[in-house]
């Protein structure tokens, strides 16, 4: 239905961005993740632009009302619908191509700023990324994904099971150890800290070139597990003085605004250098990405599209925004 609107947007994505047969599968299996996305904001908005023979005011609102309902955000979508506003008032907006193309311009263009893809260049070993947010957000199975991510780049990893809190968290890590044939250092009569300092001290002995740290889910109203959070920082700055050199932050999509109050308050409570977003696939409300990008102003590393070990993806706003306009494949 959407296919005028689309003339060439595939093409255009495949050679623009996507160059090589592995990032074609890529693109395929984020434009699969970011399906209820797309059904819920994009082709909604595509319906309303088929819809109408004069792009005019009202277009405007009923667009407006369709960011607003895929969790884009009151601050995003203000900024959008300016901007077409004063597009449409010079005339640049003469038909439902150019506003089909206006809008998918704006949204790359919030992306673009938080589109720093994580390089591990530190010259210490182990460069530590701590991994922190909220139950169930997703940070073990993050860090089973992004442990074999690293190993596709040769990196050396280990992992810590420093949730101390949930009885099987430190089983599930290990499971993902197994997967990727890679160590995890836990200690059963220790807390946090006290793996984080035995799994540095292991790290640094084999010689590995990344830490990957599992954190307990906390939220930040939990007094004694942020203190707990800054403990086990400090613990690892104190064996590597750069450490840890990332903190991801994991949010999972699906609860939409909250996880934007979450990052807020965690970005204040422990210093957060980069973003997860998980569950993307499944959700309808992957418009936060875009609510995320501009509120929180923090580099988006990865995202998560499915609970398989391949589903993790390093973020670019060019090919999200890509595979948000992609023509639905019936493949
Ligand atoms: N569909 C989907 N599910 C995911 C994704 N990431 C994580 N999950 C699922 O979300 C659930 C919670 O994931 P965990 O990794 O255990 O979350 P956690 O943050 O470690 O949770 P706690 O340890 O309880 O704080 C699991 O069932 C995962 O398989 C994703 O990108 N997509
Ligand atoms: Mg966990």
């Amino acid at each position: 239905m959407l296919k005028f609107l689309n003339r060439n947007k595939k093409e255009q994505a495949e050679v623009s961005s996507v160059s090589t047969e592995q990032s074609v599968g890529f693109f395929k299996k984020l434009t699969q993740g970011l399906t209820r996305t797309r059904q819920g904001l994009v082709s909604k908005v595509g319906n309303l632009i088929l819809g109408k023979k004069v792009i005019d005011e009202s277009l405007l609102e009923d667009i407006e009302e369709a960011l607003l309902s895929a969790d884009v955000g009151v601050a995003v979508t203000r900024g959008i619908i300016a901007d077409l506003s004063s597009q449409l008032k010079r005339k640049q907006l003469n038909d439902g191509e150019a506003l089909w193309a206006a809008l998918q311009t704006h949204l790359q263009a919030l992306l673009l700023p938080v589109t720093q893809p994580l390089h591990i260049d530190s010259m210490d070993e182990p460069y530590v990324i701590l991994m922190v947010g909220i139950n169930g957000a997703g940070k073990t199975t993050t860090i089973g994904k992004l442990a074999k991510h690293l190993q596709k780049d040769h990196k050396k990893v280990m992992l810590a099971a420093g949730d101390t809190f949930r009885a099987a968290a430190v089983e599930q890590l290990q499971v993902w150890g197994e997967r990727n044939g890679i160590a995890v250092i836990a200690n059963p009569q220790g807390d946090s800290p006290a793996v984080m300092y035995d799994a540095m001290q292991a790290a640094k002995a084999r010689h590995m070139d990344v830490l990957l740290a599992d954190t307990a889910g906390r939220l930040h109203t939990q007094h004694n597990l942020m203190e707990e959070l800054k403990k086990v920082k400090r613990v690892i700055a104190k064996l590597s003085p750069n450490a840890p050199h990332e903190v991801l932050l994991v949010l999972d999509a699906s609860i939409g605004q909250n996880a934007l109050t979450q990052a807020i308050q965690f970005k204040e409570a422990v210093g957060v250098t980069g973003l997860v977003i998980t569950k993307l696939d499944g959700t309808a409300k992957g418009g936060i990405v875009f609510a995320i990008a501009k509120e929180l102003q923090l580099p988006i590393r990865f995202i998560g599209v499915g609970e398989g070990i391949e589903d993790l993806k390093p973020f670019n706003g060019e090919d999200f925004v890509a595979a948000l306009f992609a023509e639905e494949s019936n493949e």
